[in-house]
């Protein structure tokens, strides 16, 4: 297999997708998940973070236990690795997002390849840069502007919500957010419209809202998208019209696995460096 073909690692992992013993069929929503997290440690301001250097095979951003279950994508991804080993880890994971994505109905994303993985441990992001689920809006806002988003970006990128579920086990909170999971459309931004919403418990103890069938959920942090005036027209307008969801969705995810990705003229990305408070 040729260095550097891109769409055969693309055709590989989309052939890995369908997993029938796994959750709802598919390992696509965990895969779009871990392309997120993996890039959403970015900080605008200290340049630091991000998908570039694949920090989180490192265990103090692997066993973030906001990080729970990534283990198990990452595992997935390890066969394509195996047969691809010229690949970055910091470009697999960012790719299997992409490729999941639209394998599950979504738009294409542009991605670029060229991250590297870093040698040690040194860059790695501290943990709690990611956001918390039981929070609210000024939270969701705090997180998303500190890697450079605005409003209707960060609407349009929780709406990723229309695919995959909470694990009790992994994060505490509990079930799916829509109807079919592995179908990637407007559906989430629908449902928090024009459903009622409930607070309950869950057996981990996380607060959380179920509609009225208790067969659906939401996070706080999704419910916050309907209850700040601002973030609502965009959940609106998103709820009304799929491919201005689809449109903004693509550019923001895009945006996300490029942050902090700054490459060189070799093409490859430069470390992201941490300064260390001296002593
Ligand atoms: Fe998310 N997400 N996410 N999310 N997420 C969870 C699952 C998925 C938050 C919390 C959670 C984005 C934004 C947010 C996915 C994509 C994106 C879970 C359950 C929690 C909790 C984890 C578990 O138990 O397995 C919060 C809070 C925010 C922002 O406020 C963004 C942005 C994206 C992508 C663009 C996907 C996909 C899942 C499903 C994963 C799976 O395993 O099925």
């Amino acid at each position: 297999m040729a260095e550097g073909d891109y769409d055969a690692v693309a055709k590989a992992i989309a052939g890995i997708l369908d997993k029938p013993d796994y959750d709802d069929g598919s390992i696509g929503p965990v895969l779009v998940r871990l392309a997120w997290h993996s890039s959403g440690t970015y900080d605008m301001k200290s340049r630091t973070g991000g998908s570039n250097g694949s920090t989180m095979r490192y265990d103090l951003e692997g066993k973030d236990p906001d990080n729970a279950g990534l283990e198990y994508a990452r595992g997935f991804l390890e066969p394509i690795k195996a047969q691809f080993p010229w690949i970055t880890y910091a470009d697999l994971w960012t790719l299997g997002g992409v490729v999941a994505l639209k394998a599950l109905g979504g738009p294409s994303v542009k991605w670029q390849p060229g991250r590297v993985d870093y040698v040690d441990e040194k860059n790695v992001p501290p943990n709690g840069r990611l956001p918390d689920g039981s929070k609210g809006q000024s939270h969701v806002r705090e997180v998303f502007y500190r890697m450079g988003f605005t409003d209707p970006e960060i609407v349009a990128l929780i709406g990723a919500h229309n695919l995959g579920r909470c694990h009790v086990d992994r994060s505490g909170f509990d079930g799916q957010w829509v109807p079919n999971p592995t179908r990637f459309t407007n559906t989430f931004y629908k449902l928090l419209l024009h459903e009622e919403w409930h607070e309950v418990t869950t057996k981990a103890g996380k607060k959380q809202f179920m509609n009225e069938d208790e067969d659906l959920m939401m996070l706080p942090t999704d419910l916050s998208l309907i209850r700040d005036p601002t973030f609502k027209t965009w959940v609106e307008k998103f709820a009304e019209d799929k491919d201005l969801f689809f449109e903004h969705f693509a550019e923001a995810f895009a945006k996300l696995l490029e942050l902090g990705v700054r490459r060189g003229p070799d093409g490859k990305a430069e470390v992201n460096v941490i300064k260390h408070a001296h002593i």
